[in-house]
């Protein structure tokens, strides 16, 4: 496989960009080798610029359900851009985004738009300390929510103590008000809960948690904190930023019928540009600025190009038959990989939920993040570019979710599957 001019971009980004690259999870730290720089994606496929073709599985992390350059998506933004590409003054479209969103998600009766899942998470907790009063807020481990300072924590020694920070450049301090309790195992909640009365301001969960692989809550795990929260006095965040319009039209909150106070949304609903959003209760809401005193501003808020996109993806996915069509295809994903793994003797575990999945290499079950740990990170390199030196491409890190979008065929599909088993007997 040719990718010289991908080195050679690769090597002079690397002078001007830590790493190369403007994420790190996009540098292959996960699983070794030179990232193909891309060139220009249509449908299902994505082509890098030494011309290699692959059918993409990654949707750049979560946004392209519709595939790359849809055209309802490509000329809405083409028209905006024609009307001015950004004002700082209310637009009309910022509302119509707004419209369609709460339609879809009747438990956000409010909402924000802001750039990104990162601020969108940043300030649904702001609102809910606001809200409560309250400081703490407990996290979980293996959940990834951006990187606010706050929330690049993990567990402490004791369990029942404050979190420490995951990164340089994080105070203990600010690390000290985060939580973090263990995804499908509600004890651990209730723990955090006993021993810091009266101080959670909230719980914050993936519904169905992406950033360890994909992992589905428990039955009664989502009702679970739900009840912890009532009980303590908590709010309940969703961060729905990947299993917003992902897992179902309405989300996970819908696909578990399971009501968070507030929800932080991005990726789908900017439909490959940047957007996210926050609201939820009415109330919690109204402490955000200028209504309340809550502040957070941003000056491409509910940018016209980006909110052009979100409409227009969005409305593509309001069709009828769209999710069935979608759950179809990620179940012939599904089949194929387990299949491949059948048919070799590798030993994968399947975590699918709706259009993100996620293949472990471990025997699974994978229910927690100690579990999703214990996947052999090696096999999964090796997977990895076994696929990619085939034609597909999935994430380039075993913790991480790969996505069926609608420009997906059955073709497409069965071709992965055929390459997923000559992958894994290699
Ligand atoms: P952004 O700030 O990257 O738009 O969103 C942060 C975020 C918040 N919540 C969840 C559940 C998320 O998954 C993310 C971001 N996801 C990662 C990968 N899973 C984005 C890829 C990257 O970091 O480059």
């Amino acid at each position: 496989m040719n990718l010289s001019r991908s080195e050679e971009l690769f090597e002079r980004s690397q002078k001007l960009i830590p790493g190369g690259v403007n994420s790190p999870v996009r540098s292959f730290g996960g699983v070794g080798g030179t990232p193909p720089f891309f060139a220009r994606g249509e449908g299902a496929r994505v082509c890098d610029v030494d011309g290699n073709e692959y059918v993409d599985f990654l949707g750049s992390w979560g946004p392209l359900i519709l595939g790359h350059a849809h055209p309802a998506v490509v000329e809405a933004v083409r028209e905006a851009a024609g009307q001015g590409t950004s004002f700082g003054a209310p637009t009309e479209r910022e509302l119509e985004l707004a419209e369609l969103i709460t339609r879809a998600m009747p438990w956000i009766e409010m909402l924000r738009l802001v750039s990104s899942g990162t601020e969108a998470a940043m300030s649904a907790i702001r609102m809910a300390r606001a809200f409560t009063g309250r400081a703490k807020v407990i996290k979980f481990n293996g959940c990834y929510h951006g990187h606010a300072d706050g929330l690049l924590v993990k567990a402490g020694s004791g369990l029942a103590t404050h979190g420490v920070p995951t990164s340089a450049g994080v105070p203990e301090s600010y690390a000290a008000e985060t939580l973090v309790a263990e995804y499908n195992r509600l004890e651990s909640v209730g723990a955090l809960f006993d021993a810091n009365v009266n101080r959670v301001a909230a719980i914050i969960v993936e519904p169905v948690a992406g950033n360890m692989g994909v992992v589905a809550p428990d039955s009664g795990f989502l009702e679970g904190l739900r009840r912890l929260a009532d009980d303590n006095g908590a709010l309940l965040i969703f961060d729905e930023v990947i299993t917003g319009f992902r897992v179902a039209h309405g989300g996970a909150q819908a696909r578990y019928g399971v009501r968070p106070d507030l929800t932080c949304l991005g990726k789908v609903i900017g439909g490959g540009l940047p957007v996210g959003a926050y609201g939820g209760r009415r109330e919690v809401m109204r402490m955000a600025a200028p209504l309340g005193p809550a502040y957070q501003a941003g000056t491409l808020s509910g940018n016209p190009l980006a909110v052009a996109a979100g409409i227009a993806c969005l409305k593509v996915l309001a069709e009828p038959g769209t999710y069935e069509r979608l759950e179809s295809l990620s179940a012939q994903a599904e089949a194929g990989l387990r299949a491949a793994a059948d048919s070799t003797g590798a030993v994968l575990t399947v975590n699918r939920v709706g259009s993100a999945f996620t293949a472990f290499f471990c025997a699974g079950p994978v229910t927690t993040w100690d579990e999703a740990a214990d996947a052999d990170t090696e096999r999964y390199a090796a997977y990895f570019h076994g696929l990619l030196e085939r034609g597909v491409y999935v994430a380039p890190s075993q913790f991480e979710a790969a996505f069926v979008s609608l420009a997906h065929t059955a073709d497409d599909l069965a071709f992965t599957a055929a390459q997923v088993k000559a992958a894994l007997s290699t």
